[in-house]
This record gives structure tokens, C-alpha cells and sequence, in this order.
């Protein structure tokens, strides 16, 4: 199907898509009601149009894919498919993580849309939250979780090879990871048209970067590892505008860019884009008064305890009772498990010592991903509104000097000098 054919809803298509399919309007109203229906287009994301329909009964959310990157315009085309591979990621995640994603109720292929749960109020994008100020002492807990469950069941620790195949070829998804491999490991580290940083206060260290013989070196071997690792369906853009959050709840949304890759990227993703905001702290705190942030820094650094030590936990939990349900025997074909055997000869210190070398190798991945991620969001296309709002800029570019700096180091040097996560929190508040 060319992707060309898919036509744009407006508001009034939306409520026609929906009124005419009975088992999706019962969610936003009875038939008839159709004429009180609300719909706003709340996207705010780079990619996609979503619309937010409310009525008698509750609402949808409906999410359209269209043939091209919604912050460039048409000029940058891009394959609907990724419509396809939400879809099936989000249910595939629901199914692993049902507390911590949205329910799908449809994908239409032929409009590229998804209608999944509405996160209603008080639901807030966790990004938004955080520009605001905010705090939410569960979110980095519930964000571990939801990358132990999904990460863990879909590697082939506890997948079969057949199955896991098939998995990849689902989701091959090689426009989206085409995007990430140009916008995050190849364009800050060049010339690039669309790079964009605060000018001229960061014109030297963008140009830095472009000389930075180690720091182009070190995002090669990611690059490779984002190309050729293939552990786990991973979620692929796992930052704060993909969160939202309430008081006592996380929900995972817009996993396009999933594909079988690199466990680490998921996890160094979502840390990256908690030590962006704890660099911009400093920024709203000029406009706000010394002090203002002061309890989020805090906050902003135990989530990324939490994020990881949740889910280097429970990864290894989900392991060891996958281990023990085979009876050390018939674990997925990668489980030391299936060798070594949880009770005999080996015994379960080998295991274990298989589990801590495994969760240290990840360890040192997380940190050089985690610096790119930064850097991509100081001198690349997308930034985001962490820094984005701070409106004076020197203030601002004080600030993303600081966080540049930090994400370099940890690209080139993190892996060989953090052991831990508390060491890296140390060392992120010793650079603000
Ligand atoms: P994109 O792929 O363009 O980044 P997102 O999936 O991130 O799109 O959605 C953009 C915005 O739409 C989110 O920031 C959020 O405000 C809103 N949104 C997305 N999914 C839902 C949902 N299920 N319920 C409520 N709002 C949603
Ligand atoms: C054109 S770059 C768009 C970015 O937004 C998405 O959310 C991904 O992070 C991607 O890199
Ligand atoms: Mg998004
Ligand atoms: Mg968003
Ligand atoms: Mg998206």
C-alpha cells in the first residue's frame, strides 16, 4: 500500500471514523450523541497527529500516522507502517505490562490510525510536569517495571529463537530506526542543515563536536550497537514526553520507533531525559527564585535510582523464576540457565554470576547512550521544552553548556568510570 494514500482526518472525519464504528463510539457516547462529541487535536509530539475525542460516555484517544515527519512537513517523508508497529507494540506491551500502557481498541491500516484509552485528566505528560516543576515519587519504579516486563519477555532469555525471529521480522521497522540512526548518532557530530542549537553562545561547542575525534569514535561503536544488537523488542523513544503521569500512576505511550535492538537504549533513554531537566533546574530557578527547584533536583535523581535499580531487579528476578520454572533446563536458548542449570553441578552462583556480568555489560552501554542522548538534545533537530522554556538565553545556554559537557562525558568516558548508578547521580550533581 503506498503510503501516499493516506488522507489526513480533520475533526469532523475523526467523529465520522468513529460514529460509523459502533464498538469505538460506545466508548465516547451512545448513537446519536455524535453532535455533542468534543474533538481537539492535542499533538505535541514530532511525529503524528492526535486528537483527543470526549463525550457523554467518556472518550478515545486517536492517534493518525501520516506520510510524513509532522515537524518538518512534507518534505520528509515517512512510512505509515510505523502506525502498524505502535499498534502492535503497545498491545504487545498491555499484554506484558497492562498497568503501565494504554489499551488499543483499533488499527485501521488503510487511515494509518490507532484508537486507544483515553489517559484522561488528571493524566499530564510527564515532560510538561516536569517544565512546570513537578514531582512524581512513583514514576521512576513504574518505569523500571515496565522495562523489566517488556525488555525481559521479549530477549531471548525468555523467548525461543523461532518465535524471536518471527518477532524481528515484525518489527523490522527500518524507517524509524533509519531516523534515530541519522538524528541521534550521526547529525550532532556533523554538519547538518537541520541541527540547531542556542546561538552564538553554543556556536564553539557544537563546532567542538564536529572535531571531537573521541566523541565521534565512541558514537560509532553505538551506532553499531543500535544497528546490530538485537536483545530485546525494545520501546525506542522512551523519554519524558513519552510518559504520562498522575499522582500515583505511569502509563508508556508511542512505542513507533520499536524494533528488536539494543536493551540498553530504553533505559539510558529515559535517564538521559531526566538529567536534561536536572541541568535546565539552574535555568528556571533564575527566573523563579534561588531555591525553586531545589527538592525536584532531588526528585529528578532518585527517579534515575530508581529507574535503574528497578529494572536491573527485576530483569533479573523475571530471569532467575524463568530459570527455576524450566528447572534449569529449558530456559530461552540464551539463559545461561538452559547450560549451566539452576541446581546442579554449576548451581545458582553461576548463574548469578552469569545475571551480574550481564546487568554490568548493560550498565556501561546505558552510559555512552545516555550521552548521546543529551548531546542530540542540545545540538541536534528535536530539543525539547526542558530547556527550551528557559527564556533568557544565556541563562539557557549556561545550562545546556553544563549538560553538553556532561553528555560527552559520559559517551566517551561513563562506561569506564561508573560502576553504579549513585555514582553517576554523584557525578551529574557535582557538574550542575
Ligand atoms: P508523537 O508520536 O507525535 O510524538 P505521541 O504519541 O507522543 O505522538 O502523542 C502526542 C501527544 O498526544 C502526547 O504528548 C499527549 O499529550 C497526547 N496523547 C497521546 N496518547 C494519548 C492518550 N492515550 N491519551 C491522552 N493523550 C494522549
Ligand atoms: C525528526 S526527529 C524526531 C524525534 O522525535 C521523536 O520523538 C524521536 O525522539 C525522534 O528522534
Ligand atoms: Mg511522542
Ligand atoms: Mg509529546
Ligand atoms: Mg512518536
Amino acid at each position: 500500500r503506498p503510503t501516499s494514500s493516506v488522507s489526513a482526518l480533520d475533526a469532523a472525519g475523526v467523529v465520522a471514523f468513529l460514529a460509523g464504528r459502533p464498538q469505538l463510539a460506545k466508548h465516547v457516547g451512545p448513537a446519536g450523541s455524535e453532535g455533542s462529541w468534543d474533538v481537539k487535536e492535542v499533538g505535541d509530539g514530532n511525529i503524528n497527529f492526535v486528537y483527543i475525542v470526549t463525550g457523554p460516555s467518556g472518550g478515545v484517544c486517536v492517534k493518525q500516522a501520516l506520510p510524513y515527519v509532522r515537524c518538518v512537513g512534507e518534505g520528509w517523508p515517512l512510512s505509515c507502517d510505523r502506525a502498524r508497529i505502535e499498534a502492535e507494540a503497545l498491545a504487545l506491551e498491555h499484554k506484558l505490562c497492562p498497568q503501565h500502557t494504554p489499551q488499543v481498541y483499533l488499527y485501521e491500516p488503510a487511515s494509518s490510525v490507532i484508537v486507544m484509552q483515553l489517559l484522561g485528566p488528571p493524566n499530564v505528560i510527564l515532560r510538561h510536569a516536569i517544565v512546570q516543576g513537578g514531582t512524581f515519587p512513583h514514576v521512576g519504579r513504574h518505569t523500571g517495571e515496565f522495562l523489566a516486563a517488556t525488555l525481559f519477555s521479549t530477549s531471548l532469555l525468555a523467548m525461543d529463537s523461532r518465535s524471536f525471529r518471527q518477532m524481528q521480522v515484525r518489527f523490522t521497522n527500518p524507517d524509524l530506526c533509519a531516523l534515530t540512526e541519522q538524528v541521534i548518532f550521526a547529525d550532532p557530530y556533523a554538519q547538518a542543515a537541520i541541527n540547531r542549537w542556542t546561538a552564538p553562545q553554543l556556536d564553539e561547542a557544537a563546532a567542538g563536536l564536529r572535531a571531537d575525534t573521541e566523541a565521534k569514535a565512541a558514537i560509532s561503536v553505538l551506532k553499531r550497537k543500535f544497528c546490530c544488537s538485537a536483545d530485546a523488542l525494545i520501546h525506542g523513544d522512551l523519554h519524558t514526553g513519552s510518559i504520562m503521569v498522575t499522582a500515583d500512576s505511569s502509563v508508556m505511550i508511542d512505542p513507533e520507533f520499536a524494533f528488536v535492538g539494543p536493551i540498553a537504549f530504553d533505559p539510558a533513554k529515559i535517564i538521559a531525559e531526566l538529567l536534561i531537566p536536572y541541568f535546565a533546574a539552574d535555568g528556571h530557578e533564575a527566573a523563579q527564585g534561588a531555591g525553586s527547584r531545589a527538592g525536584q533536583r532531588v526528585w529528578l535523581l532518585q527517579c534515575i535510582v530508581d529507574v535503574w535499580e528497578t529494572f536491573s531487579s527485576r530483569f533479573l528476578e523475571l530471569w532467575s523464576a524463568k530459570v527455576a520454572a524450566d528447572g534449569g533446563a529449558a530456559a530461552g536458548d540464551l539463559s545461561p540457565g538452559a547450560l549451566l542449570g539452576a541446581a546442579a553441578d554449576n548451581g545458582p552462583a553461576a548463574l548469578a554470576s552469569c545475571q551480574q556480568a550481564f546487568v554490568a555489560g548493560l550498565w556501561a552501554d546505558v552510559l555512552g547512550f545516555a550521552g548521546a542522548f543529551i548531546i542530540r538534545r542540545l545540538v541536534g533537530i528535536a530539543h525539547t521544552a526542558d530547556m527550551d522554556s528557559i527564556a533568557d538565553a544565556d541563562v539557557r545556554a549556561a545550562c545546556e553548556l553544563r549538560a553538553l559537557r556532561f553528555g560527552r562525558h559520559l559517551l566517551v568516558q561513563g562506561a569506564a568510570t561508573y560502576k553504579g548508578v549513585r555514582e553517576l547521580t554523584a557525578a551529574a550533581a557535582a557538574a550542575r
